[in-house]
């Protein structure tokens, strides 16, 4: 898209939004056109975000059916597995018949329109067809990362209320197994499903439970090959996935049918623009909303080529993501900061080695990327040669909302640039004042947008609660940011309290309530710290029980604990023992000061005269494991 074409777009938006989303919602097939778009609002009185109300359509629908006729041999799905080379393509003719099979397996296990359906699995192409399968047939899927421990699988089970799980027997990432199947038996002990559909992934042995498991494979042969799409309205939920927040258990933030699709869909369009010369890498888990927006939904409904990688980057060299990029044909590559800035720290070898000259566009998305790590992928792996769009969005966003649009928006290394047609940002001071021209604040969203998530399940009140109510009338997205002159938007990291750890989300308060689960942990603070390759690291302090030595076993027991309770991904990579922590006359943690510390700028905790006992600090800073 060239810059004439982008500012006609802000125009007509800007214009008549309704005539404009109307228009846009032409990228779909709907059983019935919408005759209205955005029906929304922010404010108490009347919240409650909905677009295309009256529209109906199938997700599936858009995403396979439509497309067999022209191009139903074209390559929808390229898995590429864990080890080089082990894999498969699959045409928009084979996923359209696995999803349907997949559909009917659900409908004989008994899952209707309106169930839920979780989904914890490997990144294999089944995973997409249970998806797709839930969305067949109107039913709603809660798809949990696979690197989740049982007891946050089971909580996420038992939040939505899933009739049906399906899992794999085993996941491989980098060589080693791991045990989907296993894990998932001890979270159904805790919260139990009705049935579970298995997929053999490494046929390793698993736990069998006649009368509630069943394998794929079987499933497979025994029903039929059609599946008649189920008319949803847009409005209908899609899909639930679970996200940190500052306080409390994750949250089921939900997707609905017809805005979601349509966000995705455009932007995809409109940023990648990937035509049927190109194959399209994504290199997110289906775990996490980027697997879900742009793996799966995104580059299906658009009739593109995407593949589903098994792997991580370094195995089994810091070569592999230009290794498999070459061999795939990949043309548009999207990744992590963190991915790029652990091998970036490896060396250029490991990327020259491998010809790249098919990449076009680049892309990343997940946290702030600096400028090295960018000026390093657009140098070093795109030759100088791409573009790089540097996408930002939420799982609350559905899809990208500030982002360079290729060949339109000129880039600056470490800046999102500019909002997409139809969004609308604000800076606001702590106090909701709006900070005109250049500035840094709070960032806000003031109108909706199709794919803006609609409730948080099975909780109305939070929804309106988290993101509406600190500065009234707008979306509050919890980022910090930063407008320069030109308007370029330089998103500086997450203001409340959640970390991002290698791009992924999590909450400060998930963190300690695992901690003080310990038996040996009195209490626990936990707040970011400056980390080279995950952006942010976890750093916790604990207070132990009375008494209990403090030991670097123990550290490491903590560590393990933490990696139980949550997941690898929430493992502290710092563990201060603190005799106490700094707190409020009113016994508030002053997590501010905490934070300073954890950065490694003891002389910037400021103000300390409010705390019950000051002297406290000093014993921390003392105490720093930076
Ligand atoms: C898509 C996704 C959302 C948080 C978001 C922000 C950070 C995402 C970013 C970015 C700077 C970018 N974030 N993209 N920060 N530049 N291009 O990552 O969703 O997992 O919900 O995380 O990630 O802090 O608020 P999610």
């Amino acid at each position: 898209m060239n810059a004439q074409e982008l500012a006609a777009r802000h125009e007509a938006v800007n214009e008549d939004a309704e005539s404009y989303w109307l228009e846009e919602a032409k990228r779909l097939d709907w059983y019935s056109f919408p005759t209205t778009a955005n029906r929304s609002s922010f404010d108490e009185g009347d919240f409650g975000i909905r677009w295309f109300e009256d529209g109906e359509l199938n997700v599936t629908v858009n995403c396979l059916d439509r497309h067999l006729a022209t191009r139903g041999d074209r390559t929808a799905i390229i898995f590429e597995g864990d080890e080089p080379g082990e894999g498969y393509s699959l045409t928009y003719a084979q996923v359209h018949e696995e999803v349907c099979r997949f559909a009917n397996a659900l409908k004989a296990c008994g899952v209707g329109k309106g169930d839920r359906v979780a989904i914890y699995m490997p990144m294999i192409p089944e995973a997409a067809f249970a998806m797709l399968g839930c969305a067949r047939i109107g039913a709603i899927h809660s798809v949990v990362f696979g690197g989740f421990s049982p007891d946050s699988l089971a909580d996420r089970i038992e939040d939505c209320g899933a009739k049906l799980l399906v899992t794999a027997d085993e996941g491989v990432r980098g060589g080693k197994r791991i045990p989907l199947k296993d894990n998932a038996d001890k979270a159904l002990e805790k919260s139990p499903v009705e049935a579970v559909i298995m997929v053999r992934r490494t046929g390793g042995e698993v736990n069998f439970v006649e009368g509630r498991d069943r394998w794929w494979h079987d499933l497979r042969e025994e029903v039929s090959a059609t599946c008649e799409p189920e008319k949803m309205n847009a409005e209908d939920p899609l899909f639930i996935l679970y996200t940190s927040g500052s306080t409390g258990k994750p949250k089921g933030v939900m997707h609905t049918t017809g805005g979601y699709l349509l966000w995705v869909t455009a932007t995809f369009d409109i940023v990648f623009g990937a035509t049927d010369e190109d194959v399209f890498w994504c290199t997110a888990d289906v775990g996490w909303v980027t697997g879900h927006s742009y793996v799966v939904y995104a580059p299906l409904a658009n009739g593109a080529t995407t593949v589903m990688f098994d792997g991580v980057p370094n195995y089994p060299d810091f070569g592999r993501f230009w290794e498999t990029s070459n061999r795939l044909g990949v043309t548009i590559f999207y990744t992590a900061p963190t991915a790029l800035r652990a091998l970036m720290r490896e060396g250029d070898e490991w990327v020259k080695q491998h010809d790249r000259s098919q990449i076009r566009l680049l892309g990343t998305v997940g946290e702030p990327i600096n400028p090295e790590a960018w000026n390093w992928y657009h140098e070093v792996v795109g030759d100088g040669r791409c573009e790089i769009v540097d996408t930002w969005w939420q799982t609350e966003t559905g899809g990208m909302l500030i982002t360079p649009v290729p060949g339109a928006v000129k880039t600056k290394p470490g800046s999102a640039t500019l909002p997409l047609p139809g969004v609308y940002t604000k800076l606001v001071d702590n106090d909701g004042k709006e900070l005109t021209g250049p500035a840094e604040g709070n960032l806000c969203l003031t109108q909706s947008w199709p794919g803006q998530m609609r409730g948080v399940w099975g909780d109305d009140e939070r929804f309106f609660q988290t993101y509406f109510t600190t500065y009234p009338g707008m979306y509050f997205t919890g980022d910090g940011c930063r407008r320069d002159d030109d308007g370029y938007h330089w998103i500086t990291g997450r203001v409340d309290d959640v970390i991002n750890v290698s791009g992924h989300r999590m909450g400060t308060a998930e963190v300690e309530s695992a901690l003080v689960a310990h038996p040996k942990v009195a209490e626990a603070a936990v707040v970011g710290m400056p980390h080279d390759v995950k952006g942010q690291g976890i750093y916790a302090y604990v207070t132990l029980n009375a008494g209990e030595p403090e030991s670097e076993e123990l550290r490491q027991e903590l560590r393990q604990f933490v990696r139980k309770e949550i997941g690898a991904i929430a493992s502290p990579d710092a563990i201060q023992f603190a005799p106490a922590l700094p707190k409020t006359r009113s016994g508030k943690i002053m997590r501010r000061i905490l934070r300073k510390i954890a950065e490694g700028e003891p002389d910037k905790v400021g103000d300390v005269s409010t705390l019950a006992e000051p002297a406290v600090v000093d014993a921390l800073i003392k105490g720093a494991q930076a």
